[in-house]
This record gives structure tokens, sequence and C-alpha cells, in this order.
């Protein structure tokens, strides 16, 4: 807690400290709650090192995100809703900076903890599944109108599968900086196999078939937080990502992660499956907050759009597990490959059932 202490007393957190502790399961930042005592209340505030690597403009990425969080107060507000409990509430410094730099170069920000909330890795029921939905949805409703020019772009191309295919994955297959790529041939070969796949929506951007909207672009499960008590979802999280982009995208990126039959990094790949009764109830509450301005090229591409970010994020990981795991955090050496392969396995699956999951947005 000492390490922390110094950086939590630039921040004007009501009370005494009485406990610090890393918190949460992201793989970019590095999370703290920080617990504070004051008279009978106790308060509890996130603060993240936000990752530098990652985010090359802090200034920027912040400007994004007290911009959207201040502009959803007031959407809440306008629908009856509780802005304290319904988006983030960033902290400024004592400074009165929207986040603090230190002397070696960390930046941290700090934002209230939602009181008795939780997030979830994983559900076991649909039924939570698809409240995660309509808050993404919602999320995007609420975004329709914000000035979309205004948003900086945080992380270039974000999703741009074929970039990432022909920037970062071809190069870092032929670098192969630490020698792994003779060990996952069978992984290079499925990703070089799908690349028709990856310029897909890119193309029909271009041709206008698409429409760009705000979009918040890392729509897993635990970027939304569910109320202890009732398990609504309740707030969407992790706003760093907030850009322009495709509905597809948060719609495919919700699916990739929740309606896996098993975690991200399942290693046991036999296991993975996408569980269509979970792919239903999200998209029936994604569709039925955001669904409404969607064009029928959007909803035709529905079920792609869940192979496709499953398929990019398996590549993401196969990147990074040949560049020497630079990028996501990982908890033990092959992480990243068995992230790979278990995506991957996800994707076979989808593709084994890509009939039946537009046969069920179709019903919707
Ligand atoms: P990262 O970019 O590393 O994913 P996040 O902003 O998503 O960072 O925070 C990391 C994790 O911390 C989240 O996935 C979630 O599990 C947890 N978390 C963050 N804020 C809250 C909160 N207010 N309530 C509950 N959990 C939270
Ligand atoms: C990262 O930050 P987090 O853990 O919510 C990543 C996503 C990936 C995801 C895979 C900024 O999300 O793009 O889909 O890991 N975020 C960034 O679990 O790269
Ligand atoms: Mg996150």
């Amino acid at each position: 807690m000492e390490d922390i202490k110094h950086i939590l007393d630039k921040f004007n957190f009501k009370g005494e400290l009485a406990e610090c502790e890393v918190f949460g399961s992201g793989h970019i930042n590095t999370t703290y709650m920080a617990v504070y005592n004051n008279g009978n209340t106790v308060n509890k505030y996130i603060v993240q090192r936000v990752n530098t690597n990652v985010f090359k403009n802090i200034d920027e990425l912040m400007d994004n995100v007290f911009a959207v969080t201040s502009f959803l107060r007031d959407k809440i507000k306008g629908c009856g809703g509780d802005p304290n409990r319904e988006t983030l509430n960033y902290i400024k410094t004592s400074d009165g900076d929207k986040y603090l730099r230190c002397d070696n170069g960390d930046c941290y920000r700090a934002y209230k903890f939602v009181d008795d909330s939780k997030s979830y890795n994983s559900v076991d029921s649909a039924e939570i599944f698809g409240k995660s939905g309509v808050a993404f949805g919602r999320f995007q409703k609420y975004l329709s109108d914000f000035p979309a020019t205004t948003l900086h772009e945080t992380i270039p191309d974000f999703h741009n599968t074929i970039r990432r295919y022909e920037n970062e994955f071809l190069p870092a297959v032929k670098n192969d900086l630490q020698g792994r790529a003779k060990d996952c041939k069978a992984e290079i070969e499925f990703v070089m196999e799908r690349k028709e796949d990856c310029s897909r929506l890119v193309d029909l951007i271009e041709k206008g078939e698409l429409p760009i909207r705000v979009t918040h672009n890392d729509t897993k499960l635990n970027n939304v937080i569910f109320d202890e008590e009732t398990d609504d979802a309740i707030c969407v999280i992790d706003l760093d990502t907030v850009m322009p982009g495709l509905a597809l995208y948060d719609f495919g990126d919700s699916i990739r992660f929740g309606a896996n039959t098993c975690a991200e990094d399942e290693p046991d790949t036999s296991r993975i499956a996408i569980n269509l009764d979970y792919f239903k109830a999200y998209a029936e509450g994604f569709l039925s907050e955001a669904g409404e301005s969607f064009t029928q090229c959007e909803i035709d591409n529905l079920a792609f759009s869940a192979k496709l970010m499953t398929f990019e994020c398996g590549m993401r990981f196969l990147t990074d597990y040949l560049n020497g795991d630079t990028y996501f955090k990982t908890a033990y050496p092959e992480h990243n490959i068995v992230r790979a392969r278990s995506q991957f396995a996800l994707v076979k699956d989808m593709e084994s059932k890509m009939s039946e999951m537009e046969e069920i947005i179709r019903n919707i």
C-alpha cells in the first residue's frame, strides 16, 4: 500500500485511507480499489495506472473520457436515471488535472467506485448476459448524438482487421522475435486461411454501406458492472476505446467473450463452443436498445461480426505471443497462445453454426 499511497495523496479523496488493493481483471491498465473511512461512511475509489504503452496520448484519452461521461451524465439525467450510478464519475487531481503524470512518466486517474456493484468474468445464465446487451445497446443509443468529430482516436484502426493482419500479424510472423513461430504453425495457417474475412466490414464501410457511429469498441462482459442485489446491469466502464466505429464491433466483441461456453483462456479447446441461447439473449437485449436505427446491412452482418471479432482477438493474442507478450497482461508464459487457440476454437464452432446464428437474428 505504501507504493501507491503517494499517488492517492494527489487526489482529494474524502476520509482516512483504510486499504488499497489491486483490483479487477482487465488486460491493459493496472487497477486498484482504495477504501477511505469518513466518519460513519466508507468511500471507495478506483485508481488506475493507465497503460502508456497501449495509449500513446493520455491527454487526448482523458479528454475523451471526460467528454463522454459528462455527455452521458446529462443524457441519463434527462431519461430520469441516476448519473452517479449509471456512468463513471471521474475525479480530478488536487491540482485540477484530469489525471496525474508522475516524474517517471506513469499516469494515474481516479473515479468513484459504484457502490454495491460487481463485475462478471463469465455468466451462468442467458438472462444476465442479455442484461449486459441492454446496457451496451443503451450506451450506444445514448451516444448516437454525441459529436463524433470531437473524439480522438485513442488507438488508430482499432478494429480494422485487415490492417491488423497486414501491419501487425504478418510482420510478427516474419520477424519471429522470440523464435516462437515454429510452435504455432497451425495457428498461423488458421489466420492466413481466413484473410478474406478481414476486409469484409472495412470494404462495406468504404462502399458507404455501413454507418460509422460512436461505439465502445471493447464490450466484454467485465466492462459492465452489475447491481450486487438485483443483478441489473447498471454502468458501462472502460471507456478508453470509445471512438467512431461500427455497431457491429460492439455486438461481435460481446458475443466473443460472453457467449463462449468457456473462459477466453480455456486451455481445453474441446470444451469451447458458442452458446446459442446466450447469443440470442444478448442479441435481443442489444437490439431492443440500439436496433431501431440499424440499417439492413448492419443486421445482415451481426452474426458474421461475432465471428470476425473473435477471429481478430485471436489474431491479436497470437501476434502478441510472437512479439514476446508486450501488449496484453499475461499470467504465465504461454498465456497468449492459449488465448489465441481458444479464440480460434470458438471461431471454428461459430463457422459450423453460422446459419443458426443468422436464423436467430432473422427471428428477432
Ligand atoms: P482495463 O482496461 O485494464 O480492462 P478497466 O477499466 O476495465 O481496465 O478495469 C479493470 C477491471 O476492474 C474491470 O474489468 C472490472 O472487472 C473492474 N472494475 C473497474 N471498475 C469497477 C467498478 N466500478 N466496479 C466493479 N468493478 C470494476
Ligand atoms: C483488452 O482492457 P480489457 O481487458 O477490457 C483489449 C480488448 C480485447 C480484450 C481481450 C484496449 O480489453 O481489445 O478484446 O483485452 N483492450 C485494448 O480480452 O486493447
Ligand atoms: Mg476492461
